[in-house]
């Protein structure tokens, strides 16, 4: 039997034959149809074709909508920051101190943001401020000591703690909180202001290849904010290496999901990986003063990169935090991401409520003054702690910020160090117009916060103080044992910095000085700097083993510029410092 290979199939060899008659057909059919039968379907076919013609011309005004893809953030012409001539750029006789180069950038976003982008808003590139910066290489010897103290913690630092967060300086190990460097990103500013070229160009190249956000870690939103995200943006702005921007972005983009909340107000942590967002374990609460300090920093991103959408989310916030009722401006120190409301909680200038009053003035001046409600926020505010929060001690009289429990009603004669920013911050209100009553206060305050220190026989400050309103005893001020710890904290030294550049008054220097001093013999170890437990004895300071990034970040910095013959190294109507010491750019509006 034959077994057939294959399947013929008889088809004819020319399919001209087939064709003719299809289209004799189609004629045949044509003509067989009625004129009314011929002219619906004269009508059918226009429709069609003015509907494709619709459709392909919206199409392209979609497209055209998109910005171009061309070139990513990584290709912005780095004609300042890189320039071989610019690379010496400290040398006095080519810029003064803390001249800001400033250049047009066209900015066009990365492809895969456009695709990220909410419905509804236009990236479209925008013209944005570049900058580079030159501090003056000038150094007094008090500033040269200050270079030293951060040398002495980064040799620790390097040694032990490299890429990690936090230094351990005594067990010779690291801390990790983050896991992103924090110590090296919080500092790279400190080390431009100084001039310390060769650790800021160790720590770019670690920026460049290890630092990731691709962690698999909470994060708490305003830590993050404030040490990373704004160190990278300050970073950028100093040295205009879009390094630094391209990393900011990518940190910004992992934070937008915290603000997924019902009422917009952001939830506490944040996995970077994962990017899901939630609650604080302990509590459902977020805190008011972090949900209120991300402001300046995400609107910073936004200008950078000319796409709004992390503007508009933390404006969203502060628009909404303003709606609420408050007790003379006064906030309570919890917020619920969900419901939108404080919680019944205490009013405090301290921990949780700090800085949410900062924000107010600093945004208000980020955004050259043009954002009313949150100068009259501000200033109410300030009002509510003279009515309800500021007292004076018995025997003499030191004015000092309590606390109001719960209510609203108790008062608690007691003020963390943390209170020490305002000061500051208030005299920064005064050089931009506000009452010159609150450089009253801001003096007052500065006095008392003086004597936290200078009243302990290390000349370090506790973390918290009570304070004498009865008259039951001659101390003005006391201190508990489990307060009496030191962390090496800046807020005083922050104030000095504006008090000495607005009044150009030296004591302020001297007091830095006299704090400087404490530091270096009572937590200064072979290793860096470490907090210590004890303020209250000199033989028995307990060091802590760890030095905060924000002893790098801020407290260094500080002194740093406080200790400068000219007043204005950093010049304040040119930038606005954020909460961890990181200058960033006034606007405009
Ligand atoms: C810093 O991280 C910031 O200054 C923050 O606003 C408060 N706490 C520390 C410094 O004490």
């Amino acid at each position: 039997m034959h077994r057939s290979d294959h399947i013929a199939l008889s088809l004819p060899a020319n399919d001209a034959g087939g064709e003719k008659r299809r289209n004799r057909s189609f004629w045949r059919i044509w003509n067989q149809l009625s004129r009314f039968q011929r002219n619906a379907i004269y009508i059918l076919l226009t429709f069609c074709f003015f509907g494709m013609l619709y459709l392909t011309t919206a199409d392209t005004e979609t497209i055209a909508e998109v910005p171009t893809a061309g070139p990513l953030i990584s290709a912005i012409k780095r004609d300042i920051g890189n320039s071989p001539s610019n690379n010496n750029n400290n040398n006095n006789n080519l810029h003064h101190p803390n001249d800001i180069v400033e250049e047009n950038v066209n900015l066009n976003l990365e492809e895969s943001h456009v695709l990220e982008e909410p419905k509804g808003i236009r990236d479209t590139p925008q013209t944005i401020l570049k900058t580079k910066i030159t501090f003056s290489k000038h150094q007094t010897e008090r500033q040269k000591a200050v270079v030293q103290a951060f040398q002495h913690a980064w040799k620790g630092y390097k040694r032990f703690a490299w890429g990690h967060d936090n230094l351990k300086p005594i067990s010779e190990g690291y801390h990790e909180w983050f896991g992103v460097g924090l110590t090296i990103v919080d500092s790279l500013d400190t080390m431009v202001i100084m001039g310390l070229d060769k650790e800021l160009e160790e720590s770019r190249e670690w920026v460049e290849k290890h630092l990731s956000f691709d962690v698999n870690r909470d994060v708490n939103l305003f830590e993050i904010t404030i040490r990373v995200l704004g160190g990278l943006l300050s970073a950028y702005h100093m040295t205009g290496d879009e390094l630094y921007l391209n990393k900011a972005v990518d940190l910004g983009d992992r934070l937008l999901t915290c603000f997924e909340s019902v009422s917009g107000v952001p939830f506490s942590d944040v996995n970077l990986f994962t990017r899901k967002a939630h609650a604080p374990k302990w509590s459902p609460d977020s805190s008011t003063s972090e949900v209120t300090t991300i402001q300046l920093e995400f609107r910073d991103l936004s200008r950078c990169t000319g796409n709004p959408k992390y503007e508009r989310v933390v404006a969203d916030v502060s628009q909404h935090v303003h709606n609420l009722d408050k007790k003379d401006g006064l906030v309570p120190i919890f917020i619920n991401a969900n419901t939108g409301s404080f919680s019944f909680a205490t009013i405090t200038l301290g921990a949780r409520g700090d800085s949410y009053y900062e924000y107010l003035l600093k945004q208000w001046i980020q955004t050259g003054k043009t954002i009313d409600y949150l100068k009259e926020d501000y200033i109410e505010a300030i009002h509510g702690v003279e009515k309800h929060l500021v007292k004076r001690t018995v025997p003499n009289g030191f004015l000092f910020i309590g606390e109001l429990l719960a209510g609203g009603k108790e008062f608690k004669p007691k003020m963390d160090h943390l209170t020490c920013y305002l000061p500051g911050t208030l005299a920064l209100g005064v050089h931009n117009g506000l009452s010159a009553d609150h450089m009253r206060l801001a003096e007052d305050l500065l006095t008392t916060c003086y004597q936290t220190y200078a009243q302990q026989p290390t000349f370090l400050a506790p973390e918290i103080t009570y304070f004498n309103i009865q008259g039951e005893n001659s101390n003005d001020m006391y201190v508990k044992t489990n307060d009496a710890h030191n962390l090496l904290r800046p807020e005083f030294l922050e104030s000095l910095f504006y008090m000495y550049q607005l009044t150009g008054n030296s004591t302020y220097q001297d007091w830095g000085w006299q704090i400087f001093e404490g530091f270096q013999k009572y937590t200064k170890v072979a290793n860096g700097y470490t907090s210590i437990g004890n303020v209250r004895s000199v033989t028995n300071v307990r060091p802590k083993d760890m030095m905060e990034s924000f002893f790098l970040s801020e407290t260094l910095k500080y002194l740093y510029l406080l200790f400068a013959d000219d007043p204005k190294l950093l010049d304040i109507d040119k930038f606005v410092i954020n909460s961890e010491a990181h200058p960033l750019p006034v606007y405009k509006s």
